[in-house]
């Protein structure tokens, strides 16, 4: 029976389907795994099934490695070092599809609660300081017939379409670095990010973190904003120069801003949390039971697809 390393608790049904089939260890932490605990896994276990925050560097593929399969739980995997897992004969697999919605989900969240101003709404009555409604209280941006616009029409960017378009009757442009043939909904694909996020009301981030990634949404892309604008980040934090974005919230170049991720999780600044117009969110992108639950049986089953001998279901 080969040797499973889960990283983190999961769901059970996951746990029991993956212990039906393999001698598992469950690491019940739930911090990341050190660079050392990593290192001492590659070398232990014949497949591993990590997630976020596991750094997965180039220094973990080194050295007499047992491991053959890395199962990453999530369809982000910018935590593990590909080329060099794929360097050391390590197959690695991803999530698709079983995260799509919740996050598109998550991302209409963050576009509601910043427009209207939820967040400020709820402190003020958790605070105990609400006097009374009246007519001019909190006004926030009506978000219906407003213009999206969104950066990486993946999956993800298809379904957050979906939702804006038939859910708020929102017209819909959109970045994508190749041509998208079928958008799914009436949308135009505008030429450059600085055009998006010109033409827009709300601009959502739905893009994988890459190196070309890096801080794609920058100074430039804040000053093309409309003061009235508000940010949406539901993707990686890392795409976002997160200085460059205290400094347009602060300025008042934007209105707001909805984030999932930070660039230095789970640091969030200082300057952020003091915004009364921005909405924060603990990276709550799939955090339900039954999408953690597909999410793991996922995993569950390219590890037994790796270790029958069969194609990965879901190579990255
Ligand atoms: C996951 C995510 O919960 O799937 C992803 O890439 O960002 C999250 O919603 C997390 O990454 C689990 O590893």
């Amino acid at each position: 029976m080969e040797k499973i390393l889960i990283t983190r608790r999961l769901p059970d049904p996951v746990l029991d389907a993956a212990r039906a089939r393999f001698d598992v260890t469950l690491r019940d932490d739930t911090t990341p795994m050190s660079a050392a605990e990593l290192a001492d896994a590659m070398a232990q276990y014949d497949g591993i099934l990590p997630t976020l925050g596991d750094q997965l560097t180039a220094d973990a593929f080194v050295g007499d490695l047992k491991c053959r399969v890395l199962a990453n739980f999530g369809v982000g995997y910018n935590h593990i070092d590909v080329t060099a897992a794929r360097g050391a004969g390590v197959a690695v697999s991803n999530t698709p599809g079983a995260v799509t919605d919740a996050t598109a989900d998550i991302a209409m969240t963050l576009m509601l609660m910043t427009c209207r101003r939820a967040g400020e709404g709820e402190r003020l009555v958790r605070a105990g300081q609400w006097a009374g409604w009246h007519p001019t209280q909190l006004l926030g941006q009506h978000v219906s017939g407003k213009t999206v616009g969104i950066v990486g029409l993946g999956r993800i960017g298809k379904a957050i379409a979906r939702r804006c378009h038939f859910g708020f009757g929102m017209d819909v442009v959109f970045y994508n670095r190749s041509q998208v043939a079928d958008p799914g909904v009436p949308a135009q694909q505008l030429n450059s990010l600085t055009d998006v996020a010109n033409a827009c009301d709300v601009l959502i981030v739905a893009l994988p973190a890459t190196p070309e990634t890096h801080h794609m949404i920058n100074v430039s892309v804040f000053a093309a904003m409309r003061p009235t604008a508000v940010f949406v980040n539901i993707a990686r934090g890392d795409i976002v120069d997160e200085t460059a974005l205290i400094d347009a919230l602060q300025s008042g170049q934007i209105a707001g801003a909805g984030l999932d991720v930070y660039e230095f999780e789970p640091k969030v600044p200082q300057a952020l949390r003091a915004l009364e117009n921005v909405t924060l969110f603990p990276h709550l992108g799939t955090a339900t039971l039954e999408v953690r639950t597909a999410m793991g049986m996922m995993a569950v089953d390219n590890l037994v697809a790796f270790f029958d001998g069969r194609d990965l279901p879901n190579p990255v």
